[in-house]
């Protein structure tokens, strides 16, 4: 039986995808810049970034090596590119991380005064 909100608003159909594991935080974004989300999580126990890009059709993924056991990620386009950056954000040290995507992921900012801002919540998948 369909929720009749879902009914409502038209969303009768709903995919699932199996995409992290346990103790990982999504971090939805656009990384391949195709303008559709990509699937993906940071692993705090590797400091890894596991991201299913919407442009293979969910079908093929990417990692990079971004972060440290304790950083919190941040879905965010700092540089702007329009595609989304790997972010973190380090607790211990008040520090932002940013690899941005504007370089192919090759160099990152530290931008200064991080110690003033909010820390985010990390999202769970
Ligand atoms: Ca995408
Ligand atoms: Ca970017």
């Amino acid at each position: 039986m369909v929720h009749p909100r879902v009914a409502l608003s038209g969303y009768q159909t709903a995919t699932a995808r199996g995409w992290g594991l346990n103790g990982d935080i999504a971090v939805p974004g656009d990384y391949d810049g195709d303008g559709t989300v990509d699937l993906a999580v940071f692993r705090p126990a590797n400091g890894g970034w596991y991201i299913l890009t919407s442009s293979t059709g969910f079908t093929t993924s990417t990692f990079r090596s971004w972060g440290l056991a304790g950083d919190v990620p941040v879905e965010m386009d700092f540089d702007a590119d329009g595609l989304t950056d790997l972010v973190v954000f380090r607790p211990a040290t008040g520090v932002w991380h940013i690899l941005k995507s504007s370089s192919g992921f090759v160099t990152f900012d530290t931008p200064h005064g991080a110690s003033r801002v909010t820390v985010p919540i990390p999202r769970r998948p």
